[in-house]
């Protein structure tokens, strides 16, 4: 019998391509170029499943054009990437892979808050452009981050585990803004206040942004957002490009109107604002929050996990939708 076509459409782990390849008929792309939509429409052709990374976007054309299409699991907890409701109409699954990097993403958000606010970067830059001749008193001087007011706007499982570290780790006062309020427990639980994203924005010395992308949440904090933070604030994004207005933080950063910020994502990465590559208060990482070998070779087996469970099996792990359509 015939196995099972599917394309992987992003390198991954070599072990987790041979446990797909003993079951499915794989085309690869371990070479790691980024399909272009038309290359990833052609190479989708004939093909029941897919493995994708946030780069590739699933929208209602590609669907249309490939009709056989049955699941795509993405190798990301977000999924901004997929047109879910074009997705669940053309009787396509969607799954991600949530839980298995909640914690390492939570390390590396504090990590960036840290490294921001003690302006770690800037200093290495300085040290190692040999301009280091003398200790002075106000050298590379911070903002404090034990004791102060950390703010989280988005609290999913991922802002969550930010709130405990500080809290639980840095004795922070936590607030938090959501769309929807956390039980009592797991406020208990967080050490975290629910308060107005104003009120947020004004109070917090430490600004995390953990909300996932979509067209709500598009430039979630821009110019009017900045200007009601504190001028000492740090701002971390985490979360996606296109939740900061780029531009208007770069401005910001100039004009000293925040103190410093830590960027792992940004509007149409991997191309970084020119202007924010120019500020000196700003630590800027390539998307790499979640990058331990452990999570991201839980990222990519929970993915493969989603492919053979719902093609070969007919229930995936962590499903996003209900197929409703013809493929179903
Ligand atoms: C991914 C991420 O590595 O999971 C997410 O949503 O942002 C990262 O962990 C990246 O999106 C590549 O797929």
């Amino acid at each position: 019998m015939n196995k099972p076509a599917i394309l992987v459409a992003r390198a991954i782990f070599p072990e987790v391509l041979a446990q797909l390849q003993q079951v499915f008929d794989v085309d690869y792309n371990q070479g790691d170029e980024v399909f272009t939509p038309a290359e990833l429409n052609h190479r989708l052709h004939g093909k029941v499943g897919a493995l994708t990374a946030g780069s590739d976007r699933i929208d209602a054309a590609l669907l249309q054009a490939n009709p056989q299409l049955r699941i795509v699991a993405n190798m990301a907890v977000g999924y901004n990437n997929f047109d879910v409701t074009a997705m669940t109409a053309a009787g396509v699954l969607a799954t991600n892979t949530p839980d298995v990097l909640t914690e390492t993403t939570a390390d590396f958000g504090f990590a960036l808050l840290m490294a921001t606010a003690r302006r770690m970067t800037e200093s290495e830059h300085f040290l190692r452009a040999g301009q280091w001749t003398k200790w002075s008193y106000d050298m590379f001087a911070g903002a404090e981050v034990h004791g102060s007011t950390l703010g989280i706007l988005g609290m999913g499982r991922i802002g969550q585990g930010i709130a405990r570290r500080g809290a639980h780790g840095f004795g922070m006062n936590v607030v938090y803004h959501n769309r929807s309020r956390l039980s009592p427990e797991l406020e208990a639980d967080c050490k975290a206040r629910y308060v107005s994203k104003q009120e947020l924005l004004q109070t917090a010395d430490h600004v995390v942004l953990v909300v996932p992308y979509s067209a709500e949440s598009h430039h979630t904090v821009g110019a009017a957002e900045l200007a009601q933070m504190k001028p000492t604030a740090t701002l971390v994004n985490i979360a996606r490009g296109g939740i900061v207005d780029d531009a208007a933080l770069a401005q910001a950063l100039k004009d000293k109107r925040i103190a410093a910020a830590g960027l792992d994502v940004f509007e149409g990465e991997p191309a970084v604002h020119p202007e924010l590559l120019k500020v000196p208060n700003v630590v800027l990482t390539p998307h790499i929050a979640s990058a331990t070998v452990k999570t991201r070779m839980a990222m990519a087996q929970l993915a493969a996990d989603n492919l053979m469970a719902y093609l070969l099996r007919g229930q995936a792990l962590t499903p996003l939708n209900t197929p409703s359509g013809p493929a179903a």
